[in-house]
């Protein structure tokens, strides 16, 4: 089974984080692809970013289709373009905050999202409702920490996750963690020793339900809405994502 993970933003070292993750989490068999997005930000922090990085997410979908790629993770906790994947995609394509929550609702009554800046958090809690998660997330968390914060050594980021994650414990009365950005796949484990409760990074999580759904046979329903997407010509920079069959 072929797994391709996409790490929406652009920054090829946070794309290294993600694969790990991804590899580790895989079962034997697995092969893991992991794609860094060849254009668009960075990082993906605000609507904007969001809306940008969905381009380079399609092309990588769509190569993905070509090099017959069995199902899809999107690597970035604002889950950007997750149905225009899908509509891309024959095979399963998962977003890593889709994939945390619902597992995270598997294991404990309530759970606290730790994500990265305030504004940031908003995205998060659009998605808690828009996936129904109203009566298992707690709060969402943010410790102001700029993504590529994550990769840098000064910005004490594991010693501010750990205590927002102290924090969602204590205060929000969570019984797990979700780790609300793909840069922090690398922390979960550690996290998780140290807190003693389930704590979910979304990378992994993601690939063992797409291993799961491609075993069973299943992909995205390619009736009504996220069907192929209708043929028809796009103008300008963008003419080369014109859906062909
Ligand atoms: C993210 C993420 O996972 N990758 C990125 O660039 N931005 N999301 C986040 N909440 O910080």
């Amino acid at each position: 089974m072929r797994i391709k993970v996409i790490n929406p933003n652009s920054t090829a070292s946070m794309t290294a984080v993600i694969a790990a993750a991804a590899r580790a989490a895989a079962s034997h068999g697995t092969e893991i692809v992991a794609a860094t997005a060849p254009c668009g930000p960075v990082s993906i922090e605000g609507h904007y970013d969001e809306a940008v990085s969905v381009i380079g997410l399609l092309e990588e979908i769509r190569s993905g289709e070509r090099d017959g790629c069995d199902g899809y993770v999107v690597a970035c906790f604002g889950d950007p373009g997750l149905l225009a994947a899908r509509e891309a995609a024959r095979g399963p394509v998962l977003g890593i905050a889709e994939a945390a929550m619902h597992a995270a609702s598997f294991l404990a009554t309530g759970f606290s999202v730790v994500t990265t800046l305030g504004r940031t958090r908003v995205i998060a809690e659009h998605l808690v409702r828009s996936y129904g998660m109203e009566h298992h997330c707690r709060r969402v968390r943010a410790t102001d920490l700029a993504v590529l914060e994550l990769d840098d050594p000064a910005s004490d980021a594991r010693a501010k996750i750990l205590d927002a994650c102290r924090r969602a414990l204590d205060e929000d009365g969570s019984g797990a963690i979700v780790l609300g950005c793909a840069g922090m796949a690398d922390l979960a484990a550690d996290l998780q020793g140290e807190l003693g409760v389930p704590v979910i990074d979304g990378v992994g999580i993601a690939v063992r339900f797409v291993e799961a759904l491609c075993g069973l046979g299943l992909g995205t329903s390619k009736r009504g809405d996220l069907a192929f997407p209708i043929r028809k010509p796009f103008a300008g920079a963008l003419a080369d994502l014109a859906w062909r069959d």
